[in-house]
């Protein structure tokens, strides 16, 4: 794995929020960690590190099982 992958999430706002989408990101194939930098009411990044490249729309996925949206 590299340093990570950065991705901005919206409609977070609480540690829940955070625990949601580390879960559902978590779950992916080849995903060794997530850092959630949690920005209530703005964008909060995500970088998640993994044993391989992860693509977009497995990534967006998995925000949106959680309940939020990928913004890039
Ligand atoms: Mo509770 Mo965090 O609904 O959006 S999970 S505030």
């Amino acid at each position: 794995s590299d340093g990570g992958q950065a991705f901005e999430v919206a409609g977070m706002t609480c540690s829940h929020c955070v625990s949601s989408v580390t879960e559902e990101l978590t779950a992916l194939d080849g995903v060794e960690g997530v850092a959630v930098d949690l920005r209530p009411g703005a964008l909060s990044t995500v970088v998640v590190t993994a044993s391989r490249p992860l693509g977009g729309d497995e990534v967006r996925a998995a925000v949106e099982e959680a309940g939020y949206t990928l913004a890039s």
